[in-house]
């Protein structure tokens, strides 16, 4: 009687536990799923991935080349799932981009704005989904009063404004060493895309900038939009050098895109770059260091595009719930080259 029943008590503990097993299974409720607390997400490898909509301006130049691939190389590396839009520099692109993410309901949304306004109704969508928007490079202005920085977690990026001061700056310390006697210098100012945060900004720090010249007087003969492309930049350099071609003492650049594109237009009107006519540009890309290191450019003030890797950490202390941690304004550290520091420098670019 004993045997039968310590058999039976065994076959009870045997039956109990096998139900136990198929229940986790079958239940599929994930209960008995759950490993002890702290290890499921270390464990479970169906973890939901971090999804980052990304609606880029477009690959109008090298500065923009090098963003997208520091966005895309760093997604990949933080095993967060981008969806990437190139806009063509079209903002209803960007737009239709950005709507299409708030479709399909990402985490994150973020964006650099091909021109700061017009962008109220699809943020306002953004929000109403629950999305948070990052924005990165370039700003927006909404209207009818409302505050842009409601719209947005942080914005990372640049302070274009300093950057064109620095132009003006480059310009205001060398101008004994660059334009020997002359008392009066003319400069043609090649801009960005039309509403564009940098355009406006980089105009505005340069121009305010270099009238505050003392020993010489910096005329801004002209200027015109290249669009931040080479070929518009070439383009429009062509046309004032057809009429100016001996007037022309500097061309300014908001991007150094356009100022490579305009050295082809100045030697092609037979004079030297660098020499008859002082180029100053932004961005600082490989192009603006091999130029300068050939004495036919002068200056590149740096706008650092590789903000890949912060952007990442922003999506990532998002997703973790620290938004309040996250600086409204995070901005790049740059600096200045000048044609006597190219050479020593072009090694260590990156883009
Ligand atoms: C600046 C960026 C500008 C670059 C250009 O942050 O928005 O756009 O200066 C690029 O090269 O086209």
């Amino acid at each position: 009687m004993k045997m039968r029943k310590m058999l039976a008590v065994i076959m009870a503990a045997v039956v109990s536990l096998s139900i136990g097993a198929c229940g986790a299974d079958s239940s599929g409720s994930g209960s008995s799923n759950a490993a002890p607390s702290g290890t499921a997400a270390a464990s479970n490898n169906s973890e939901k991935k971090i999804v980052l909509g990304f609606a880029q301006v477009g690959a109008e130049s090298g500065w923009r080349t090098a963003n997208t691939t520091s966005i895309q190389e760093s997604a990949k590396g933080a095993g967060i799932d981008l969806k990437f839009s190139d806009a063509q520099q079209k903002q209803e692109n960007q737009i239709s981009a950005i709507r299409s993410y708030i479709a399909q309901k990402v985490d994150v949304i973020a964006f650099s704005p091909v021109v700061e306004t017009g962008w109220d109704a699809v943020l306002q969508e953004a929000k109403d989904a629950g999305i948070p928007v990052v924005l990165t490079d370039r700003a927006v202005k909404m209207e009818g009063g409302k505050k842009a920085e409601d719209y947005y977690v942080t914005f990372l990026g640049s302070d274009f404004r300093l950057e064109g001061e620095r132009a003006a700056q480059y310009l205001l310390d060398n101008a004994s060493k660059l334009f020997p006697g002359k008392k009066e210098i003319s400069i043609y100012e090649l801009e960005g895309t039309v509403g564009s945060a940098p355009a406006i900004d980089r105009k505005e720090g340069f121009d305010k900038k270099i009238v505050t010249s003392t020993d010489v007087k910096f005329n801004i003969v002209k200027s015109q939009s290249g669009n931040f492309t080479r070929a518009e930049g070439q383009q429009v350099a062509e046309s004032w050098l057809k009429s100016d071609a001996d007037k022309m003492d500097v061309l300014f650049c908001h991007n150094d895109d356009m100022g490579l594109g305009a050295i082809q237009a100045i030697e092609a009107a037979g004079k030297k770059p660098g020499k008859d006519i002082i180029i100053v540009g932004i961005d600082g890309v490989k192009g603006a260091f091999e130029a300068m290191a050939a004495g036919k450019y002068n200056c590149s003030v740096e706008c650092n595009p590789l903000i890949g890797p912060q952007l990442m950490d922003i999506v990532r202390k998002i997703m973790d719930g620290k938004t309040a941690d996250i600086p409204k304004r995070i901005e790049s550290e740059e600096g200045v080259f000048t044609q006597e520091q190219a050479a020593a420098e072009l090694p260590n670019r990156k883009y």
